[in-house]
């Protein structure tokens, strides 16, 4: 019952977030993300935002001039044809480069109730040029040790359910957390967190991924190590943000960036 709460709250809150109108008060620099700060396009090149009709619903990050790595639960009721990836732009409304997509594939292993194998890639109409503004982002080869710092960055919503989606880039710095620590009694997930999932968060919460981050970029070392996928909530205490194991999945992500190229 839980967990199925859990996963309607996630696919709800990502559609929730793609739908509610920004309330961006420019004098208003209070935390986002959750417990976050704006930031730069310049500092997270690889930091793309997923729109249809103008509104933003989830993050990506991108790999190669024309692929860009998100989760699988972002393109779960889309057709390439709706959807533009703007890149090289912490405002997701203006500016960098707003593109078209050819194609898209979602991992086979993708299971939307429990969450595992949550990734895509998506292959853009044409590839994009690199500057201080756009740049591709490796993809880990390891899992992060349990306290390792990473960062994850989006223009989800502030709060879980009553948040908006952010018009300006936010970033915020977390702690790793290893599936086999975030399933333990440490926290309250238990087995939902399994193979293919890694965590993050801060001792005693406030800062976390939110709605509208989904997709989007979790870096530890200047390498992909995480894809944000979901939670119970944003930012509490005993609930990490989960996130889609780069390691674990960058097979996949190679082969069918490979793939997608060829067709
Ligand atoms: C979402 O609905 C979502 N705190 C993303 C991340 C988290 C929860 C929900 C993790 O897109």
């Amino acid at each position: 019952m839980f967990r199925q709460a859990v996963v309607i709250f996630v696919l709800f809150g990502c559609t929730l977030a793609g739908l509610i109108e920004p309330r961006y008060k420019p004098d208003d620099f209070g935390g986002r993300i959750v417990g976050g700060e704006p930031t730069t396009i310049e500092k997270f090149p690889y930091q793309v935002s997923l729109q249809k009709g103008g509104s933003h619903f989830c993050g990506g990050s991108l790999y190669s001039p024309n692929i860009i790595v998100t989760a699988a639960h972002c393109l779960q009721s889309v057709k390439p044809k709706e959807i533009k990836v703007r890149l090289g732009s912490a405002n997701y409304q203006s500016g960098g480069e707003y593109v078209s997509v050819r194609s898209l594939k979602y991992h086979e292993g993708y299971d939307s109730s429990i969450m595992t194998n949550d990734v895509a890639v998506i292959r853009l109409d044409t590839p994009v040029r690199y500057s201080n503004r756009i740049q591709p982002i490796k993809l880990a080869t390891t899992n992060p040790r349990t306290g390792a710092p990473a960062v994850v960055s989006g223009w989800g919503t502030e709060k879980f359910l009553v948040g908006s989606i952010q018009k300006i880039l936010q970033q915020v710095q977390v702690d790793i957390v290893s599936m086999a620590d975030c399933s333990s009694t440490k926290y309250k997930y238990g087995s939902q967190v399994r193979e293919t999932m890694v965590c993050a968060n801060v001792e005693g919460g406030g800062k976390d991924a939110c709605q509208g981050d989904s997709g989007g970029p979790l870096v530890s070392e200047g390498k992909l190590v995480g894809i944000v996928s979901w939670g119970n909530m944003c930012a509490r205490k005993d609930y990490p943000g989960v996130y889609s194991s780069v390691a674990d999945l960058r097979s996949w992500i190679e082969k069918n960036a490979a793939e997608l190229n060829e067709q």
